[in-house]
């Protein structure tokens, strides 16, 4: 036996001696642990909206809203598998919620954002008013805030969920609770947050106790104008064309404590510099059509498909026609936390 056998033979020996203590050598995982750049196993991955929408009509058949306490099909990243997570630290899946269908109040410690893709005016209630949604509309669930969802029209009604299931479990600080009725007893006029924190205006004493925006659907058609009354000044960024960030009104901070939400036009033809950051996203595709090289991978999608770009993977999109994509990460945890990077390609 040489010398570095014996020596490695007698650190075996010394794991096995303290194994039963739960201890173990740092020198042995170091690299994997702080590791130079981050190391995701989550993948770059697509849902085109047509090949998966089959799929929750189905779910639609086999249970009711009620029945399920919400009627979701998840979106679990390939490389996650058995999860829940689209990303390491979120999740997203496909609500459906059919004419005269009702998903029971309840409450949580995960906040909930909503982004609609197909059905026009059913209804999520919070803090004792309704807002009927349209497609495009971002709409927010803050955590611990009652809600419930009702579907009065005749078609049914599809949204994105994205929530921060992964990362409240990976704190151990899930709560939850139902209400015991179907629906939350309405208080407030259709529109009231909006107006009351949404114009331009606050009431006067408002002091908030929420870190969520009290605007809790920002509607498609303001976001969108927004966009094309900016596009005129012809100002594109290189890497996100013309991208925006939802705000809470209250502190200008993102509009919710644990997830980014934003949405970027591209015009058409418009092709983004290579660019990358410290938070996996997570796009839909609002409008238009276009394609986007994630790493090694390239996906084409139009309307509705929703794919995924893990951590530190290099993004570009090109948009053949006119496109509008929404987007979340958790940039405003790591943020929060001094870790969030970004890598123009600049330098
Ligand atoms: O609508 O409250 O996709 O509680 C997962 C958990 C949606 C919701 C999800 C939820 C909800």
């Amino acid at each position: 036996m040489t010398q570095e056998q014996k020596a490695e033979t007698a650190r075996e020996a010394f794991y096995a001696r303290i194994d039963p203590q739960h201890m173990t050598p740092l020198w042995s995982v170091m690299s994997g642990l702080i590791t130079p750049k981050p190391r995701s196993r989550a993948e770059a991955h697509i849902w085109h909206y047509g090949d998966v929408r089959p799929a929750l009509m189905e779910a639609g058949e086999l249970i009711t809203a009620k029945e399920a306490e919400r009627r979701v099909l998840i979106l679990e990243n390939p490389g996650l598998r058995g999860h829940s997570k689209i990303t390491t630290s979120l999740y997203a899946g496909l609500q459906l919620v059919l004419p005269g269908e009702v998903a029971p109040c309840h409450r949580h410690s995960q906040s909930a954002l909503r982004f609609v893709l197909e059905g026009s005016g059913a209804h999520t209630a919070v803090g004792g008013e309704r807002t009927h949604m349209q497609p495009g509309d971002f709409v927010i669930t803050p955590n611990w805030a009652w809600h419930d969802h009702g579907n009065e029209t005749g078609a049914p009604m599809v949204w994105l969920d994205g929530l921060d299931i992964p990362l409240v479990q990976f704190l151990d600080a899930s709560f939850a609770e139902m209400l015991g009725a179907d629906e939350q007893p309405v208080s407030r006029p259709a529109g009231d947050a909006m107006a009351r924190y949404g114009d331009g205006l606050l009431p006067v004493d408002f002091q908030s106790t929420s870190r969520t925006s009290p605007v809790f659907n920002y509607p498609y058609a303001r976001s969108r104008e927004a966009l094309e009354t900016m596009r005129r000044t012809d100002e594109w960024d290189a890497c996100h064309g013309l991208k925006m960030r939802y705000v809470n009104p209250v502190d200008g901070d993102y509009a919710m404590p644990t997830m980014a939400t934003f949405i970027q036009l591209l015009p058409k033809g418009f092709q983004t510099r290579g660019y990358r950051s410290s938070d996996a996203t997570v796009f839909v595709c609002v409008e238009g059509s276009g394609s986007t090289t994630i790493g090694e991978v390239s996906f084409a999608w139009g309307k509705n498909d929703i794919f995924v770009a893990p951590s530190w993977h290099h993004l570009a999109h090109q948009a053949s026609e006119d496109a509008v994509l929404f987007s979340y990460s958790d940039r405003v945890v790591q943020e929060k936390l001094g870790l969030w990077r970004e890598d123009r390609g600049n330098n």
